[in-house]
């Protein structure tokens, strides 16, 4: 702790990531560094190997007898619930009887060390009557094959106003899934306590969440189940609802044999037995004037949710917000599909859905552009939103702010749009075969859980007699910064450096009931329940310095480190050591709830986020029309992050999620055989992007003097999940650059990942 305050590591400054250089010397502990407890078990997961079917045998004699095993469990262990669905029941921790997805799991070893654990496993002999799969969406689709019914949202009377306009375009896009390949996988180790409790330590965005199945699956009430979480290794969605299995596994085994438990994933088990992002099939059909401004649109949005509803309801809600991306669509119907198959329930994914509708409303405006034989950049400013006239969302909500225009403007200029416009069809008019795209793409999200009791926090703030800070709260870190971030919010309010404050791990017994950290409302949320903590304490020791120096409160002032009284200052330790003499209570909650947030599902109107987050980007790519290969040349991003709480780490969210959004785009791609078997489970048939898949010119920046509208904290704007979506323009790009082979004359149909398999397909498809 410094002596000298007077930098004030508070928000707007590039303070380095807590844990940054634990991360970069392995010092950082993840669920697997723990240390091992004395008689410790390790569990392994039995899964099905088949898709679709009913167990007729199942016989685990051998998986029993094997060497190391000490307890073996199935459906059957389970003392209290069974099914840990999240949002509606549909989740069997194991399933006793009808298979449906192949890995599904069936029962669990518990060995001495993880090796004997997975040879176990292989022992198993179950025999199955297999009933026929349902393993592809499109016949999922036909079949009308749901998890959960369909929705609409509606606005006008969009078949009049398609019928009525000049042009009429219909399609459809297909896009693909992506797995999380978080770096640590799925791990939780439980130690058991007395009276039947249990101690959690597990790598989970939603702890309490966790606390709550854990204490279901074992019959306990919650108060005997604390869950801790420090950090996760990259978490992006995949932990918010799939983390909680592996605590259930790993509490059952520890509460009947009495010790330490751990249960993690190997890869391909996580791979196999985790759910993904959704990938969807987005029919449009839209009607456009001469100008191509949108008159009338219709969307079906069908996503693949897999076999159980997990969080899939809310996710093809957040396609569906997000169809119309930054446009005005003044007559629109959209119908969301929860498309049930054979396979791995699918989860929440980095923009939940969001990413899915967003780019189907960038295809719709290519498609236009291309009819019209006019510049996608032109067609996008003329539907774009602005906040007069043009200003209602199809789900009825009115934007009071839309930073785009401003944004787009800037970044036209910035990335020199219209002359390398120029420069890239004349490359393209004399180069047949290495062709180069260009495009700009907007991204508006929506921020705010849509399901409005999710839009809430708590903290919890000790002040210690030595004046340093213990700070706790909701939220959980998953190495995107929340922890930097509260600690400099309530560095901010105590005027006092960051080396006085620790965010600790997330505990369920510190703060309870806490949402999962998800929405990229992290900050938002605990953000601002920290800084009512901080106001809280800071008030009761203003009164009483008030009361103790016969003072006035407004001239005590808590400045670099220092609280300044009149002509006098005290250090902020000898401010909490007199206090704490005083008999003033040190340590207070907060908390926090979104303004304004309300929707209402059955009239499919309302106001469900609280503001969105925008930013642009511009790409350029050359492909190789006789490969398909690819390389992003360049891409120039701008985005509104509001103020910025901590600009290093939100350039760092934003690099981050374009090239994530990337390998969602371009090199991932997940496969299944025709028995419903995931082939893609490793990094060897998996390709996430790598560090040299970053664009050669890579600049971004955050808009300047940009405010969030709305009172968030410190006016800062969420940044986790937008910039997924910013990676969009190289997808787009790549059309473009298809676009432009000599004689083509329809409208590239290049589906989501843009493999060089599929851009191929789509130069030929014609
Ligand atoms: N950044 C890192 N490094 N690791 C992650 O797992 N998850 C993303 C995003 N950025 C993630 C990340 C997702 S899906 C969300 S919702 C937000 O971070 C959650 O954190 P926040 O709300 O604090 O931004
Ligand atoms: C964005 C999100 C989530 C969301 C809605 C969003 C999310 C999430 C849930 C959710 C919904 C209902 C529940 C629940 C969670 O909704 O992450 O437990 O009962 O978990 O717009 O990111
Ligand atoms: Mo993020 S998909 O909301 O965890």
């Amino acid at each position: 702790m410094s002596d000298n305050e007077q930098i004030v590591m508070g928000p707007g400054k590039k303070l380095e990531h807590e844990s940054a250089s634990k991360h970069v010397t392995g010092k950082a502990i993840y669920i697997d560094d723990q240390m091992v407890y004395q008689g410790q078990l390790f569990a392994c997961i039995g899964g099905s190997q088949i898709a679709h079917g009913r167990i007729t045998i199942l016989d685990l004699d051998a998986v029993r007898s094997a060497e190391g095993v000490i307890d073996v469990i199935t459906a059957k262990s389970v003392p209290g619930k069974l099914d840990i669905g999240p949002v509606f029941p549909g989740d069997p921790l194991f399933t006793d009887e009808l298979v449906e997805y192949w890995g599904q799991p069936i029962f669990a070893v518990a060995a001495n060390s993880h090796e004997q654990a997975r040879k176990a496993i292989t022992l198993a002999h179950i025999e199955y009557q297999e009933l026929e799969p349902v393993l592809d969406l499109a016949q999922a689709m036909d079949q009308s094959f749901y998890v959960r019914p369909p929705h609409r949202m509606q606005r006008g009377n969009s078949e009049q106003a398609i019928q009525s306009a000049s042009h009429r375009i219909q399609s459809k896009l297909l896009v693909g899934g992506q797995e999380h390949f978080y770096l640590e996988g799925q791990a939780s180790a439980v130690i058991p306590q007395e009276d039947g409790g249990m101690l959690i330590y597990t790598s989970t965005q939603n702890p309490s969440e966790t606390q709550k199945l854990v204490a279901e699956v074992l019959d306990v009430p919650m108060t005997r189940i604390d869950v801790v979480t420090r950090r996760m290794g990259g978490g992006f969605g995949g932990k918010e609802t799939q983390a909680a299995p592996w605590s259930c596994v790993a509490a059952l085994f520890a509460s009947r044999n009495q010790c330490a438990v751990t249960c993690r994933l190997s890869r391909k088990d996580d791979m196999v037995m985790t759910g993904k992002r959704h990938n969807f099939i987005n029919h449009y059909d839209v009607g456009f004037d001469d100008d191509g401004s949108i008159s009338g649109i219709k969307y079906t949005l069908a996503g693949q949710c897999g076999y159980s509803p997990d969080l899939s309801d809310a996710i093809v809600d957040r396609a569906m917000f997000h169809c119309d991306n930054a446009y005005y669509l003044p007559n629109a119907t959209v119908d969301g599909l929860r498309c049930k198959t054979h396979t791995v329930s699918n989860t929440a994914f980095r923009g939940f859905g969001g990413p899915q509708g967003v780019i189907a409303a960038e295809t719709v405006i290519d498609e236009i552009a291309f009819e019209l034989k006019k510049d996608p950049l032109e067609i996008r400013k003329r539907n774009l939103y602005n906040t007069t006239d043009r200003n209602q969302t199809h789900y009825h909500q009115k934007l009071d702010s839309f930073t785009l225009p401003e944004i787009i403007a800037q970044l036209e200029l910035d990335a020199d749009y219209w002359n390398r416009r120029k420069q890239v069809s004349e490359f393209n008019a004399t180069s047949p075969i290495l062709k180069k795209g260009l495009a700009l793409t907007p991204v508006k999200f929506g921020i705010s859980f849509t399901v409005s009791h999710l839009n809430q926090a708590g903290a919890l703030i000790h002040l210690y007699t030595d004046g340093s800070i213990q700070v706790n709260h909701g939220g959980t870190e998953m190495v995107q910064g929340l922890m930097t971030k509260v600690a400099q919010i309530v560095a901010q309010e105590f005027q006092v450096s960051t080396d006085r404050i620790v965010v600790t791990a997330t505990r369920t017994d510190k703060v309870p009931n806490t949402s999962p950290t998800a929405a990229s409302a992290g900050t938002d949320l605990n953000g601002m329940a920290a800084l009512n903590a901080a106001k809280t304490l800071k008030y009761r020791l203003t009164h009483f310095l008030s009361d103790k120096y016969q003072l006035p409160a407004e001239e005590i002032c808590f400045k670099n480190g220092e609280v300044q009284l009149r002509d006098d200052a005290l250090s902020f330790a000898e401010v909490t050591k007199e206090a704490w003499l005083g008999r003033i209570s040190l340590s207070s909650t907060g908390f926090y709830k979104t303004p304004k947030v309300h929707y209402d599902r059955q009239t499919a109107s309302g106001h469900p986020f609280y503001y969105f987050a925008n930013g642009a980007s511009v790409s350029e790519v050359l492909i190789d029309t006789l490969t398909g290969e690819y390389k992003l040349l360049r891409t120039d991003i701008i985005h509104d992050v509001g103020n910025s709480i901590n600009p290093a780490l939100d350039i760092g969210q934003i690099e981050g999620g374009f090239i994530q959004g990337l390998g969602w785009l371009t090199c991932e791609e997940l496969k299944w055989d025709n028995q419903g078997r995931l082939i893609t489970d490793g990094p060897a048939t998996y390709k996430i992007p790598a560090i040299s898949d970053t664009p050669e010119v890579f600049n971004v920046r955050l808009l300047q003097n940009s405010p969030n509208s709305e009172a968030t904290v410190f006016r800062s704007k969420a940044v986790g999940e937008p910039p997924l979506m910013l990676t969009i323009s190289a997808w787009c790009a790549i059309r473009d650059a298809i676009a432009s082979v000599e004689g083509r004359t329809t409208f590239p149909q290049l589906h989501a990942p843009a493999t060089p398999e599929e851009i191929l397909r789509a130069i030929h498809r014609d």
